[in-house]
């Protein structure tokens, strides 16, 4: 059965116009078809909507309840309700041009009261996914469960001190497993949500870290038995709603997936919000997952500099973008994944262009971004740059140490021999003024 309601009449497509249009729902960078350092646009980036904030997320803050009456989620029925956030879905993305969605499994159709009830739900809302995604060629990037909004996961999912609530979560993860193989899935990320701890006095934590790797172990061998391909993804986040987050960043987590040999299945899906609120910055995040093979997919989005919290907003930061665009191109782009906007419409954003407004504003970014930073890698001299800075390695004694032939005597009588090192200087501003020159 298709409902196929239209939510956003009057709206788009939204084209192509170039950076001088004045359209304000026009793509001034983005064009898919462009080529930029071997590959379009949208092949760099497989853009995709994350459907729990799109069109889920009503504003609801501490303080209030939501602002946004979405007109898909009014019907009584919650097939007819999750029918029709799909139509919305459906539509946005057709218009945008997005071409990928991220879900969780309830972001799809409403939890039920038993877990068989919503096991058939899920089944119903994802061969209404399927007819859709049939007609329009729309993809699923990631699927994902929700481990943290339901209170039996107050003390965590994997990690919860219960067993009965380890199986109720597993229980949930093969049935999000199962829609995502169905949806023909790229990716499965797996977020921390609540697996981490608030007081150590009543916390096991090396026990709950074992739990983990277990419960990672046997999802990864469920879904491979049933003839899923794709990539796993763990998504670092320091701290919230956890006071400690086992998954604190991209090194404890790369840590985390060799000390417990998951590290040839799984890869890092990494939020720009995420790595700002562990004291890095989102280039940073990037570089690290990039230097260990595990760059697989990105959440866009971005934090407030005020704020200690994860705000979620839309991604507008040219600059800090750029600079992680420069990492993603070295890196040669992300294993697998691509660009999910897991951003939120800000609470007084409440008419149903605004989420237009955000995603091509981030789309854009992205594009803007890119360009930028590959004109800066091909035109601008940086990578010769760098690459002196190490010259003192190419040849000679530095050549010996990094190919693993001098001793600690060597380098002793090395330095011993030698007038001393004279001061070099790392010329970061000279670095820096190239952004601002190529954005
Ligand atoms: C939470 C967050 C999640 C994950 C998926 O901060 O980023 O939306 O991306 O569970
Ligand atoms: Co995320």
């Amino acid at each position: 059965m298709t409902t196929n309601r239209k939510y956003f009449e009057g709206i788009g497509p939204i084209r192509y116009e170039g950076p001088d249009s004045d359209t304000p729902l026009a793509f001034r960078f983005y064009d898919p078809g462009r080529v930029v350092a071997g590959k379009a646009l949208r092949d760099h980036f497989k853009f995709a909507c994350a459907f729990w904030h799109s069109f889920g997320n009503t504003g609801m803050d501490p303080f209030g309840s939501g602002t946004r009456v979405f007109p898909w989620a009014l019907a009584s029925d919650p097939l007819d309700r999750a029918r029709e956030k799909m139509d919305s879905a459906f539509e946005m993305m057709g218009k945008l041009g997005l071409e990928y969605f991220c879900f969780h499994d309830y972001d799809l159709i409403d939890e039920a009261e038993s877990l068989s009830e919503s096991e058939r739900r899920l089944e119903l809302i994802t061969d209404y996914a399927l007819e859709k995604m049939t007609a329009t060629g729309i993809k699923v990037l990631w699927g994902t469960a929700n481990l943290f909004s339901n209170p039996r996961y107050m003390s965590g999912a994997a990690t919860n001190p219960d067993f009965e609530v380890v199986a109720y979560a597993a229980a949930q993860v093969k049935h999000a497993l199962d829609a995502t193989i169905k949806l023909g899935g790229e990716n499965y990320v797996f977020w921390g949500g609540r697996e981490g701890y608030m007081s150590l006095l009543n916390t096991d934590m090396k026990r709950e870290q074992e739990h983990l790797a277990r419960f990672l172990h046997l999802s990864r061998d469920y879904a491979r038995s049933q003839g899923f391909q794709g990539t796993f993804f763990i998504e670092p986040k320091p701290c919230e709603p956890s006071k400690h987050q086992y998954d604190y960043d991209c090194s404890t987590v790369i840590g985390f997936l060799h000390r417990y040999d998951l590290a040839d299945d799984f890869k890092l899906n990494i939020e720009v919000n995420h790595a700002t609120l562990s004291g890095h910055t989102f280039e940073h995040e990037l570089q690290v997952a990039a230097d260990a093979g595990m760059l697989g997919s990105i959440d866009a989005n971005r934090g407030d500099n005020q704020n200690g919290w994860d705000t979620d907003q839309f991604p507008n930061n040219l600059y800090e973008v750029t600079e992680a665009m420069l990492v993603f191109l070295r890196a040669g782009g992300l294993q697998g994944g691509g660009v999910n906007f897991d951003a939120k419409l800000r609470r007084d954003s409440t008419d149903l262009d605004d989420l237009f407004h955000a995603h091509v504003g981030g789309m854009d970014l992205f594009a803007r971004a890119l360009i930028a930073a590959d004109s800066i890698l091909s035109n601008s001299g940086i990578e010769s740059l760098r690459s002196e800075r190490y010259a003192s390695f190419d040849s000679e004694s530095g050549k010996s140490f990094e190919s693993g032939s001098m001793t600690l005597e060597d380098l002793h009588n090395h330095a011993a021999e030698s007038d001393g090192p004279l001061p070099v200087s790392g010329k970061q501003e000279k670095y820096e003024n190239l952004i601002n020159r190529f954005i």
